[in-house]
């Protein structure tokens, strides 16, 4: 499948998608939240994939924010029903894609573009790389989830301060505040991103979706998350995944999961 605005390939499990929009720094217009939400529904169904690793193009952004001339005249209609399709389409799929998402955060994610990256299970950061929620800077507060995840990551009070500021930080900063897992030199990201790939990639792929659901589900209104972690070890049980895997430790050897 060919796309106009990301780019995708998938190596030794891995699924690499780069945003691929530089001279606009990478700014999420809806052809491009479009075909994310096509790679990421396709790759959840490919057995080939493994672990998805998302990343911008250039070395000077993730991505930079929705695409602001695109959003320029909307109506608060349109805001709202935008808002819904992009949090379902995107956000909420990313965020609970039973594959893990790795965002390799190679310059500016601001706005929509953190956004995009506070989805993704993890996130690696460059040395270089500022984030930041600057909409109240145009007039409107962080449309795709930002005020939510935000403060489950960082915290309350950092996010009021982030969003109401409308400032940046840099990745060691963010580090500080819970934002990014780990920060890189700029050359060292990818490599990075494919450490954390490769180690996960060995492990149960239906054990880590159960994982992915039952940590998201402690985030979630009216969810009691430990009644969702006994639901999904259960479950873990009838798996050829948790055959492999016990089989496998008793016979002295490498696990093979079978991903089923
Ligand atoms: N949208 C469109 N174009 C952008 C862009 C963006 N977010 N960010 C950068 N560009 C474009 C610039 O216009 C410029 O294009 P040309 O002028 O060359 O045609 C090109 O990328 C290079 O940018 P700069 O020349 O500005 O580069 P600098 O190095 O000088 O500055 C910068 C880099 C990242 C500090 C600066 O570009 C900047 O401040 N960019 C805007 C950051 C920002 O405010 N992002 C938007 C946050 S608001 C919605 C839901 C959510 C949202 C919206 C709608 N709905 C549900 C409807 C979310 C909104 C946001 O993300």
């Amino acid at each position: 499948m060919s796309y106009n605005n990301i780019l995708t390939e998938v190596k030794e499990q891995v699924l690499y998608i780069t945003i691929n929009r530089p001279k606009q720094l990478n700014a999420l217009n809806k052809e491009t939240i479009d075909e994310l939400s096509t790679a990421f529904n396709k790759a959840e169904s490919d057995a080939d994939v493994r672990v998805i690793i998302l990343t911008g193009s250039g070395d000077k952004a993730f991505v930079a924010g929705a695409d602001i001339k695109e959003f320029a005249d909307f109506s608060i209609e349109q805001g709202k029903q935008l808002a819904a399709q992009g949090h379902e389409k995107l956000f909420n799929l990313v965020e609970n894609l039973s594959k893990p998402v790795i965002a390799a955060i190679n310059g500016f994610a601001l706005g929509g573009g953190l956004e995009l990256a506070m989805s993704c299970h993890i996130r690696i950061a460059s040395d270089n790389a500022k984030v930041g929620l600057p909409e109240v800077t145009l007039g409107v507060i962080p449309g795709y989830g930002g005020t939510q995840r935000l403060a489950q990551l960082a915290g309350k009070g950092k996010a009021m301060e982030m969003v109401m500021t409308g400032g940046m930080i840099k990745a060691d900063e963010a580090m500080e505040w819970g934002l990014v897992n780990h920060v890189t030199f700029a050359s060292e990201l990818m490599e990075k991103a494919d450490e954390l790939a490769n180690k996960i990639k060995k492990n149960s792929p239906v054990a880590i979706g159960k994982a992915i659901t039952a940590i998201n589900a402690g985030f979630k209104d009216g969810i009691n998350g430990f009644d969702v972690e006994i639901e999904q070890f259960g479950l873990a049980f009838g798996t050829e995944d948790f055959k492999e895997g016990t089989t496998a430790f008793i016979e002295k050897r490498k696990a093979d999961f079978p991903g089923k």
